[in-house]
């Protein structure tokens, strides 16, 4: 009798030495938070991507600011789901156990934190740090709305009037320089040290679990066909195939806050 999907998944998991996880937008949407590639990802016309730019912030600074304080604003009014504590659950045994587990993110939300993951490779920032334009510092700012003037801003309704903000009403840092949203836009360089974190934990692991993630985004997609390089068993959760669905070994379909929990339900096999 051939093995199930789900049996060759666990059989492998509690096997394993060392295991990776890869998620992205989708393992936070059963929180209330909009994918990018979901009907959410479209705030006013603006595609979030688009705004999520160097051009962008070039362009209307207060824009890009309403767009993040935006969804600070509704972040804060979500909680983790049953997804990220099966994952922070499946971390904290095979920690206990003395194996390596690595939790790579691009979500900048913040909820696997919440959900008590430890120290998540976080590739493409946080909504919770800004960065300083002149000192470069980066500091934790949890201030919503993030300056007086933004309060009641952000509406994502295409029809919302067109506000512009004026420079003094940007956050500012102590020395005085405009604080911008510490993530990664596109067109910049993802942190070394992140890129390394993640390549660290992604080399040589048994196993690569991808979870809501339509995985065209570079570099972290790019974390999955190295993992199938050097042979790790290859398992995805999404509620639809992905652009590395086909480099997958096991495909689990249906919304991750509803299968995480009892398919990651698996505690570490006790060495022969
Ligand atoms: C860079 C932070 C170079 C900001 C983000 C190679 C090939 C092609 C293009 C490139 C390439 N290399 C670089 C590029 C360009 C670009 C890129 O990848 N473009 C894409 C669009 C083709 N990459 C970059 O620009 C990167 N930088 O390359 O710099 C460089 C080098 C040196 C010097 C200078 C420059 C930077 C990329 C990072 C950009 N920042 N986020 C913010 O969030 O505002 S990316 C952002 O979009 C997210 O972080 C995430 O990475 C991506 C969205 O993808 P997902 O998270 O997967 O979300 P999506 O909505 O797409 O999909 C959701 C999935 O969940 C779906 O599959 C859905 O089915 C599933 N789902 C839904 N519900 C559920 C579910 N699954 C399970 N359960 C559910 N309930
Ligand atoms: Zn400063």
């Amino acid at each position: 009798m051939s093995e199930t999907s789900r049996e060759r998944f666990q059989s492998t998991l509690c096997r394993a030495r060392k295991i990776a996880v890869l998620t992205g937008a989708g393992v936070s949407a059963e929180s209330g938070i909009p994918t990018f590639r979901g009907a959410g990802g479209l705030w006013r016309r603006y595609e979030a991507t688009s705004l999520a730019s160097p051009e962008a912030w070039q362009r209307d600074p207060g824009l890009v600011w309403e767009f993040y304080n935006h969804r600070r604003e509704r972040a804060l009014g979500c909680a983790p789901n049953p997804g990220h504590h099966a994952l922070a659950q499946l971390e904290a045994w095979w920690r206990e156990a003395g194996r390596v587990f690595t939790l790579i993110t691009q979500n900048i939300d913040g909820l696997h934190e919440q959900a008590g993951s430890r120290s998540p490779v976080r590739l493409h920032g946080s909504l919770w740090q800004v960065r300083c334009l002149s000192c470069e510092s980066v500091t934790e700012n949890r201030d919503v709305p993030i300056t007086p003037a933004f309060a009641g801003s952000g509406s994502p309704d295409p029809e919302a009037p067109a506000r512009r903000f004026t420079a003094a009403e940007l956050p500012r840092c102590r020395c005085g320089g405009v604080l911008r949203p510490h993530v990664v836009w596109f067109g910049e360089a993802l942190q070394e040290s992140d890129l390394a974190a993640a390549a660290a934990g992604v080399e040589g692991c048994d196993l690569l679990l991808v979870v809501g993630t339509s995985a065209v985004v570079y570099p972290a997609a790019g974390f999955v066909p190295m993992a199938k390089r050097h042979g790790a068993l290859i398992a995805e959760v999404n509620v639809e195939p992905s652009a590395i669905s086909g480099l997958c070994d096991v495909v689990f379909t249906g919304g991750s806050g509803a299968i995480l929990p009892s398919l990651l339900d698996v505690t570490p096999a006790r060495a022969p």
